[in-house]
């Protein structure tokens, strides 16, 4: 690229997950607006643009993010059209945001026209709030192998990590992975952009 200031990716990132798991928090938290225990609930689904370099190249991230329970039927196709990547997060306080995760995962991939080829990363959020009945860490590692048997062919793995809006724990790391996993798969042409 011969301008400084283009990016070389631009990456559609879905958020995903149950309502009130943190999906808009742990955004916020990437892109610096700390952590905001007072936001509106986001209406329908909205995207930012936050550019970050990764290995040295400038990387935009489209983050799309749904609020849970609003009409989501409505604005599911557009929600996952050209989507490259998801984060899938569920409250480790909250079984039933875990239980959902299924689901959440079928829908982008039906709907993102990929199937299994789209990368997700799975993150359990709220970890600052880890008590005795929380999901526990090797839940999510369990699953998150489980579900890479799906994508193995594909060419990459499901990866588990837990993470906190709160403190920040794991945050950039987690839009880190997901940025370098869609781009070597670019790289790799193991995913296309002109899928739709
Ligand atoms: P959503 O976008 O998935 O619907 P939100 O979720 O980001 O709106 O977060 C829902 C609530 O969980 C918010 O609390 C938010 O502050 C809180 N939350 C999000 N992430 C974390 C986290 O990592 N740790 C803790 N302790 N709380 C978190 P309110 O009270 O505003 O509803
Ligand atoms: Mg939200």
């Amino acid at each position: 690229m011969s301008s400084d200031n283009q990016s070389e990716y631009f990456l559609k990132i879905a958020l995903l997950g149950d309502g009130a798991v943190g999906k808009t928090s742990l955004r916020n938290r990437f892109m610096g607006r700390g952590f905001n225990t007072s936001h509106l609930m986001t209406i329908g689904a909205d995207f930012a643009s936050y550019v970050k370099p990764i290995d040295g190249k400038n990387v935009t991230y489209q983050i799309w993010d749904l609020a849970g329970q609003q009409t989501f039927k409505n604005v599911r196709a557009r929600f996952y059209r050209g989507a490259l990547g998801g984060l899938m997060l569920f409250d480790i306080t909250r079984k039933s945001s875990f239980m959902n995760v299924t689901s959440w995962i079928e829908e982008i991939w039906r709907n993102s026209g990929r199937g299994p080829g789209v990368p997700i990363i799975l993150l359990g959020n709220k970890s600052d709030l880890r008590d005795k009945d929380s999901v526990s860490n090797k839940m999510g590692v369990q699953y998150a192998e489980a579900l890479s048997r799906k994508t193995i062919k594909k060419g990459f793995k499901i990866h588990y990590m837990e993470t906190s809006a709160k403190t920040g724990l794991n945050v950039n790391e987690a839009f880190e992975t997901i940025g370098k996993q869609i781009i070597e798969l670019l790289q790799s042409g193991r995913l296309s952009l002109d899928k739709k």
